[in-house]
This record gives C-alpha cells, sequence and structure tokens, in this order.
C-alpha cells in the first residue's frame, strides 16, 4: 500500500498519528497529496485585495478557474499513472519525466500557482532584508539590478511561462525562464534548475484583461506587490 492509499484509508485519525507539524502545515498550504488528492489552497486574502496591481475579476479567474483546472487535471492524471501517486507536488516537480505531459503541464501548474499566490501581498511590496539582500546585492548589485533582470527575463518569455528568481546547484541566486507551466525543479525538463524562491505568472491569463497586451506595465505593478517576507522564507529553506 502506498502513501497515497495508506492515508486515504486509514482517514482522519492515521493521519493525525503519523502527521508532522511541518506536514500538517503542508497539508494547509495544499501542497502536498497527503490524507487525499491535491485541493485548490485557499488564499490568504480577498480577490480584490490586490488592486490595483492585480483586479479582482483577473483574480477570480485564475486562482478559482485556472488554478483550480490545473488540480483538477492532476489529480485526473494522477490516478492513471502510479508513479507518482505516493509523491509531494514538489516531488512530482522534481521527478516528472518530459514524456508525461499531464503530470508535468498540471503539477507544474498546480505547484507555479500555489508559490504564486504567496510571493505576492496586499498594501505594496515589503523589502528583502537579512542574508536575502545580501545576496541579492551580491548577484545582481542591489534591488534595482534584481529587477531589472528579473522583468527582463519576463519581459523576453516568449509566448506563456515563467520568469524565477531562483537558487541554484551552488547556492547562488540566478535568474531565469521557462515555457508553459514548466519550473527550474525539474531537472528531466528545465534548461536551469534550481529551487523558486519567486516567480512571476506571465501568461495573459495572469494580466490580459487589465493590462492587455500591455505585458511590462503587469511585470512593473508586480513587482510593487511582493512580499519578500515569503520570499526570504523560501529562500532560508532552499538553503537548507
Ligand atoms: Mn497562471
Amino acid at each position: 500500500m502506498d502513501k497515497r492509499t495508506f492515508l486515504k484509508t486509514t482517514g482522519i485519525l492515521g493521519a493525525g498519528l503519523i502527521l508532522s507539524p511541518a506536514m500538517a502545515c503542508s497539508t494547509k498550504m495544499a501542497m502536498t497529496n497527503v490524507g487525499n488528492d491535491f485541493q485548490l489552497p485557499m488564499l490568504e486574502y480577498s480577490y480584490s485585495a490586490l488592486e490595483p496591481a492585480i483586479d479582482a475579476m483577473t483574480m477570480e479567474i485564475h486562482h478559482g478557474k485556472h488554478h483550480q483546472a490545473y488540480v483538477t487535471n492532476l489529480n485526473k492524471a494522477l490516478a492513471n499513472n502510479s508513479a507518482y501517486q505516493a509523491m509531494t507536488i514538489e516531488q512530482i516537480c522534481i521527478n516528472v519525466k518530459p514524456e508525461d505531459t499531464a503530470i508535468k503541464n498540471n503539477g507544474g501548474g498546480h505547484y507555479n500557482h500555489s508559490k504564486f499566490w504567496n510571493w505576492i501581498k496586499p498594501g505594496g511590496q515589503t523589502a528583502p532584508s537579512g542574508a536575502l539582500a545580501d545576496a541579492l546585492n551580491s548577484a545582481f548589485g542591489d534591488k534595482a539590478g534584481f529587477e531589472k533582470e528579473f522583468s527582463e527575463a519576463a519581459k523576453s518569455r516568449f509566448g506563456s511561462g515563467w520568469a524565477w528568481l531562483c537558487v541554484d546547484k551552488n547556492r547562488r541566486l540566478m535568474i531565469s525562464s521557462t515555457p508553459n507551466q514548466d519550473n527550474p525543479l525539474m531537472k528531466n525538463v528545465a534548461e536551469k534548475t534550481g529551487t523558486p524562491i519567486l516567480g512571476i505568472d506571465v501568461w495573459e491569463h495572469a494580466y490580459y484583461l487589465h493590462y492587455q497586451n500591455r505585458r511590462p506595465d503587469y511585470i512593473t505593478a508586480f513587482l510593487g506587490i511582493i512580499n519578500w517576507d515569503s520570499v526570504a522564507a523560501d529562500y532560508a529553506a532552499a538553503l537548507m
């Protein structure tokens, strides 16, 4: 019996006995499939909370329809592919084979969006601090240098995809971009691999209702709502 089936059949009592606090936290964030199928994570803010940077209707459709569809289709794909059934969403991304297209597209879609909602916050951006601020300065000169390179990666991604700030295998910060719902965790797929600590969705569904063809304006607005506390937490976790 694999972990997934075990947890499904033992139910809440069994799950309560074996869930560590860290796993319970992951379950709340719905990043893992512990206990059941993957689920759409709840946002920690309302759909209108990011206005004017991101409008409420874009958020509602992006989270409630697009992200939900990745979750639904990931669960369907997993039902037909036992190789990935016991894995967390991170493990699925790391190990996915390029030919397992439905797992790659929908697993990437679920991971990328689950992270994305936590990398932005209402009320304007926080400031990078501590070890993350030092690493940004070391890699890009200063925060403006980071913003320039990150924006360029987001602007120049042709068609649909993402731009990323990652920790690479040498524990250094690097910027990359991926097409579709690929991400830098995907060692069998991505050109440049690493652990994402910030990413921007540049699919048109992320901005078109408000910005139409003005992707650069959306990128600028995104930079103004970055949750650097969340990025710093992911940076620390990536170095562990
Ligand atoms: Mn999206």
